[in-house]
C-alpha cells in the first residue's frame, strides 16, 4: 500500500466531467507537480494540468481529501476535468509521469477495507450498489453500504460471544457444569441466535437477487405460446410469433423486472420429434438455455393434459392458451399457473410464482447480500443448531466449540477472518477505479 495509485473513476466514453482518481502518500505532491501550484484540504481549486514542457492538458478541479478523512484513508486527490477519454487518458499517463502507477480493479476499495474505513461486506457494497439496475437493488445495496447489513451479522455475532461466555464459563466448573448449560436462559438466547440469523439470510436472500437477478426459461412443446409469453414479460415484440408450429429456432433472450428483482429470460425452440436439422439444433441449445436457468417456465396448452418433463430445474408449470380452453387465468392448487399470453392475462400470478420461486420476499428491509455471505450465514446457522444440540446432551465442549466455529462464520463476512485469496477474489471483480 506504499505506491500512490491513479485512475479514472468516471465511466469511460463523453461527458461534462471526467475524474483522475489518486490516493496514496505522494497524492498531493503529484497533483501540485501536476498543476504548478499546492492545494488546500477539502476545498476545491481551479487548476491547469500541465506537461512537463508547460503544455496544458486540461483546466479543471482538484479536490485534496486529507488522509485519513477520505474513502480510502490515504491521502486522495481528484482531479476533474472535461469528461473526453483523451483528456482522462492524458491526465493518467501524466500522473504516472509524476509517480503513480494505474490502480488495480477494486485497488480503491480494498484500500478503504485494509485502513479500516469500511468493513469487508460494506466494500462488497460498494460494488453491488454500482452494479444494481433497479431502484429496490440500489436501495439494498445502500443499507449494507450503511452498515445495516454489517451490524445484523455483528449483532448474532455478540449474542454468540455471550453465550460462549457462559458456556466456557460452566466447563470451569465440572460439579455444576450440567445445571450451567440446562440454565433455560442460555438455551433461551441460542434459540433467539438462530432466529436472527434466518431473519438476516432472508433478508440477504432477497437482497443478493435484487442486485444479480435471475435466469429463466421458457420452454415446452412446438406452438403453446411460449414466445408470445417472452414477448408478454418483456413488454415489446422480442421473438418472432406465428401460428405455425417450430417458428422460433435460436434461443432469444429479453429482460424484465419483478419488484425491482432482475429477470432474464430465454425463449426456446418447442421440443418434438423431428428430422429437421436446424430443428434439432435450436432443441439442443433450448436444452444449454435449461441447464443455465434457476428456472424453468414449462408451457403447454391449457386445453391439453401434458405430463411435465424430468427436468432438472425448479419448474413452474404454466397453463397458456386459458382463453381457449374456457377456465379462468390464475393460480391452481397444484402450483401451476393458468395465462393467456395473447391478452396478458394471469401474468402478474406467475410473476409472483417466479418471485416466490426465487425466495424474494418484499416490503421490508432487505440488504444486499452475496453467494458468499449467504453460504457463511447458512454454515453459522447450522453450527448454532449442533451447539444448541450438544447443550441438550449437556456436552458443554463440543457445544463451545460449535458457537466458536459459527462466530468465526459471521468474522468472515465482515471481514475479521479472511484470506489473501479471498480479498483478491473480490475485489478483482471490481472496476478499475472504484
Ligand atoms: N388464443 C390464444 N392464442 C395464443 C396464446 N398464446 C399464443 N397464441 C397463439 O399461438 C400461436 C403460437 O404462438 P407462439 O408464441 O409463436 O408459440 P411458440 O410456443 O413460441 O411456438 P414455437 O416457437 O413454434 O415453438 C400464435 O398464433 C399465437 O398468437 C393464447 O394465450 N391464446
Ligand atoms: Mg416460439
Amino acid at each position: 500500500m506504499s505506491s500512490t495509485i491513479a485512475a479514472v473513476a468516471t465511466p469511460p466514453g463523453r461527458g461534462g466531467i471526467g475524474i483522475v482518481r489518486l490516493s496514496g502518500r505522494t497524492s498531493h505532491d503529484v497533483a501540485s507537480r501536476l498543476a504548478h501550484q499546492k492545494f488546500e484540504p477539502r476545498r476545491a481549486t481551479l487548476a491547469s494540468f500541465l506537461e512537463e514542457d508547460g503544455t496544458p492538458i486540461d483546466t479543471g478541479l482538484v479536490l485534496w481529501f486529507q488522509a485519513p478523512r477520505s474513502y480510502t484513508g490515504e491521502d486522495v486527490i481528484e482531479l476533474h476535468g472535461h469528461g473526453s477519454p483523451v483528456v482522462m487518458e492524458m491526465l493518467l499517463n501524466r500522473v504516472c509521469e509524476l509517480g503513480a502507477r494505474l490502480a488495480n480493479p477494486g485497488e480503491f476499495t480494498e484500500r478503504a477495507f485494509l485502513n479500516g474505513r469500511l468493513d469487508l461486506a460494506q466494500a462488497e457494497a460498494v460494488a453491488d450498489l454500482i452494479q444494481s439496475s433497479s431502484e429496490e437493488g440500489s436501495r439494498a445495496a445502500q443499507r449494507s453500504l450503511r452498515g445495516e447489513f454489517s451490524d445484523a451479522v455483528r449483532g448474532v455475532g455478540e449474542l454468540l460471544l455471550r453465550i460462549r461466555v457462559h458456556v466456557e464459563a460452566a466447563l470451569d466448573f465440572p460439579e455444576e457444569e450440567i445445571d450451567f448449560l440446562a440454565e433455560p436462559a442460555l438455551t433461551a438466547t441460542v434459540e433467539e441466535a438462530i432466529l436472527r440469523l434466518h431473519e438476516v439470510i432472508r433478508k440477504s436472500n432477497s437482497g443478493s437477487l435484487l442486485v444479480s437477478g435471475v435466469r429463466i426459461a421458457i420452454g415446452g412443446s412446438p406452438n403453446v405460446g411460449k414466445s408470445s409469453l417472452l414477448n408478454r414479460l418483456v413488454g415489446h415484440d422480442r421473438a418472432i410469433v406465428t401460428p405455425a408450429a417450430g417458428t422460433t429456432r435460436d434461443v432469444v433472450e429479453g429482460q424484465f423486472f419483478i419488484r425491482g428483482m432482475p429477470v432474464t429470460v430465454a425463449d426456446t425452440a418447442g421440443l418434438r420429434e423431428t428430422k429437421d436439422p436446424i430443428e434439432v439444433l435450436g432443441m439442443d441449445r433450448a436444452h444449454a438455455a435449461f441447464r443455465d436457468a434457476d428456472c424453468i417456465l414449462w408451457l403447454t396448452d391449457d386445453r391439453q393434459t401434458d405430463a411435465l418433463p424430468p427436468l432438472a430445474r425448479p419448474l413452474i408449470h404454466v397453463r397458456n392458451k386459458c382463453d381457449l380452453s374456457g377456465n379462468p387465468p390464475g393460480r391452481l392448487e397444484d402450483g401451476s399457473v393458468r395465462t393467456c399470453a395473447l391478452t396478458g392475462l394471469g401474468l402478474e400470478r406467475l410473476q409472483e410464482a417466479i418471485a416466490k420461486k426465487a425466495g424474494l420476499v418484499s416490503g421490508d428491509a432487505v440488504f444486499a447480500g452475496r453467494p458468499r455471505h449467504l453460504t457463511c450465514l447458512r454454515a453459522a446457522a447450522k453450527e448454532v443448531r449442533a451447539g444448541l444440540d450438544q447443550l441438550g446432551l449437556g456436552n458443554g465442549d463440543l457445544a463451545a466449540e460449535s458457537f466458536r466455529l459459527a462466530q468465526e462464520q459471521l468474522g468472515r463476512i465482515v471481514g475479521e477472518t479472511t484470506s489473501d485469496d479471498l480479498l483478491g477474489e473480490i475485489f478483482s471483480t471490481f472496476c478499475i477505479g472504484k
